[in-house]
């Protein structure tokens, strides 16, 4: 079977096909890629436990795929393009050929630290080519990596490092982001203090920030690689994986105050993001494909290193943000390169747009051919902006919806072969059967009706476990509804058939398409010595889709005014998470809306964050209904 469909009629002959005979498509579509052994069956599962296997017996690495079998053909073309946060150093180009020397190379600097197949490794770096690298040399040896988003506080890490027990981290001694330095090795050091796992640390050469080197843990990424030169062996083979040996851990929010790590697995984890990506944005050789995402987030992992890679696309990495220097960056990189496809997220549209088009003037963009949004809903306002403005009305969009847990592309167009509606996610890809449930677990039939989102069948990318709490996966994904994968989120259908996601429907909040629990943000404000309690909800913000708004009762012997107290808690949260998890508002009260039996009754305080305090429904059940006034009348809006 061919990898890519040509038409929509293809479509839905293939979609008919894989929901007939899932097992004989998959095994079709796994033809495409490199297996060491074939397997001895495609797929066996269940969702009760839920145990899923796919493409059982079967041995494969996936950098093998990824990098060696494009050598003899494809050696000399570029696999990555890096572009400098800073518009004045010059880019990196690696080859195939080059990329792949270099992952052997460091995949043997891992070894001899001590990383052996099955070791978890920790990779905390700036979006540079040197972290695709280390993502694949731990592929390449086996070993599990789990890489955190540069934003996250060394309290974060630790917990991360610490549930995993990771042995090795690898860092660099500082990045940049836009107008930031962030001090990577120093957040590091001081995740370090909590973790008792660790005894290695990597760290490379960046921002040549002064950092301290421990004797005994810390060593140098470029000494290392000295080291590996002068034993003469640069070639590093690929350890034998299992389909279903672990590939990498990635921790993400969910309603409850831990995040988890979602565990992928080899075998799976290829085949779907390798053919998600090819047909998503229908990938033709020799084209330029730009994904803005960063590769802490799984869009990164997917969609900047192995869909791509696996495809022997070139994939461009770009270390800044869209808005520094100036909001012309975007298009500045797009025209330098030539860029064919664009993937990229609604709240870094929302920004752009902002600056209205002058940004876009002088600007060739004539080599965009596909777009690409993903993180949260697009509204109709940006997807109109980026279809004329960016893709000058020639480009179609893909508005893929899919998860961490997902691992790839569920629900999107097809470049230039699905019938375009803003605003739509549109229709299931090949091998995914998703339904709407209503509130008493019954399937919705039928066209122009909406719910909760569930997948019925399994599909190879996605999760198989929460890492060391598979009770805990269960509990999230497979309960809710018997027999099916609950992916968190509301959905419409329409009378087409066509999907368009409302957003999640628990108390997961989606801020610059970054997931946060607000039970998380609850933890972190809570831990400042002054709130006695708080309560956080989300509410629409213009840029950010959604911002962060915290109702927090003080304790009553203050010392400080109130502004000095708000900053001390922002403090607080950047330190426990991060600063992508600071509230945009605080609001001081002196109750919370609960029930007689002690819930808080997030409905009122969503109401009253929105500004949509007309009709609060029925508070009769609360314990003192006079707190909802209260909290009204001090609302910020
Ligand atoms: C890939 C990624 C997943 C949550 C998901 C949903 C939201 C993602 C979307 C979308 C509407 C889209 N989401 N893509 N909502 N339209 N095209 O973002 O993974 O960080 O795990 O977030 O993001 O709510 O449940 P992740």
């Amino acid at each position: 079977m061919n990898l890519k469909i040509s038409s929509f009629d293809e479509y839905k002959e293939v979609y008919n096909y894989s929901v007939k005979d899932p097992e004989k498509f998959w095994g079709e579509v796994a033809d495409n890629f490199y297996w060491r052994k074939k397997w001895d069956k495609v797929l066996k599962w269940n969702f009760r436990d839920p145990e899923i296997v796919w493409f059982e017996g079967a041995k494969l690495n996936i950098t093998e795929n990824c990098l060696d079998r494009h050598l003899e053909q494809n050696g000399d073309t570029a696999a990555i393009i890096w572009e400098s946060n800073d518009p004045d150093e010059a880019h990196r180009v690696l080859t195939y050929r080059q990329l792949h020397d270099k992952v052997c190379q460091f995949a043997n600097v891992l070894k001899n630290n001590g990383v052996k197949k099955g070791d978890r490794v920790c990779i905390y770096l700036p979006m540079v080519p040197e972290l695709a690298i280390a993502v694949l040399a731990c592929a390449r040896i086996g070993a599990i990596h789990s890489v955190i988003f540069g934003g996250f506080s060394a309290q974060s890490i630790a917990d991360r490092i610490n549930d995993a027990e990771c042995c090795v981290v690898i860092t660099a001694d500082g990045g940049f982001r836009g107008a930031k330095d962030i001090p990577l090795k120093e957040v590091i050091d001081d995740a370090l203090v909590q973790c008792r796992s660790v005894n290695k640390v990597i760290v490379l050469t960046r921002s040549r920030t002064p950092v301290s080197m421990i004797k005994g843990r810390d060593v140098w990424w470029e000494d290392e690689i000295k080291k590996v030169e002068t034993q003469g062996n640069p070639e590093c083979p690929p350890e034998e994986m299992d389909a279903e040996d672990v590939l990498f851990i990635l921790y993400t929010s969910g309603s409850t105050g831990k995040p988890k790590g979602v565990v992928h697995t080899c075998g799976g984890y290829m085949v779907y993001t390798g053919y998600t990506f090819a047909n998503v944005f229908q990938y033709e050789p020799g084209e330029i494909y730009f994904c803005t995402a960063d590769i802490g987030w799984i869009t990164g992992h997917s969609y900047i290193v192995y869909g791509p890679l696996s495809q022997g696309a070139t994939t461009l990495m770009f270390e800044g943000v869209p808005t520094w220097p100036g909001p012309d960056r975007l298009w500045q990189i797009t025209d330098k390169f030539k860029v064919n496809i664009l993937y990229t997220a609604p709240t870094a549209i929302r920004s752009l747009m902002g600056f209205g088009d002058e940004p876009l003037e002088g600007k060739d963009l004539s080599s965009l051919k596909k777009l690409g949004s993903v993180g949260e809903p697009i509204n109709e306002e940006a997807w109109h902006w980026f279809h004329d403005k960016v893709g000058k009305g020639n480009c179609p969009i893909a508005d893929t919806w899919w998860q961490t847990e997902t691992g790839g592309l569920m629900i999107s167009p097809i470049a230039g072969i699905t019938p375009l509606k803003p605003g739509y996610a549109s229709l299931p890809l090949p091998g995914i059967q998703p339904c709407l449930m209503d509130e008493n677990a019954k399937e919705i039939e039928g066209n122009g009706v909406s719910g909760n989102l569930c997948i019925k069948f399994p599909w190879p990318g996605m999760l198989r476990t929460t890492y060391g709490d598979h009770e805990r996966c269960r509990n999230t994904y497979f309960s809710a509804y018997p027999d099916m994968y609950f992916t968190g989120d509301g959905c419409l259908r329409d009378d087409d058939g066509f999907y368009r996601i409302t957003g999640r429907v628990d108390d997961v909040l989606n801020v610059s398409g970054h997931r946060i629990g607000t039970a998380e943000v609850e933890n972190a404000i809570n831990m400042h010595a002054d709130v006695v309690e708080s309560a956080v909800v989300g509410y629409p913000h213009a840029i950010k889709g959604q911002g962060i708004y915290a109702y927090v009762i003080l304790g009553s012997s203050l010392h400080n005014e109130a502004e000095l107290v708000q900053k001390d808690i922002l403090k607080t949260v950047t330190r426990i998470i991060g600063a992508i998890a600071k509230p945009d508002k605080i609001q001081f009260v002196t109750g919370l809306p609960k029930t007689r039996s002690g819930k808080i009754m997030r409905r009122i305080l969503r109401k009253i964050a929105e500004g949509d305090t007309s009709n609060l429904g029925d508070t009769s059940t609360l314990l003192d209904p006079g707190v909802v006034e209260e909290i009204r009348s001090g609302a910020l809006v």
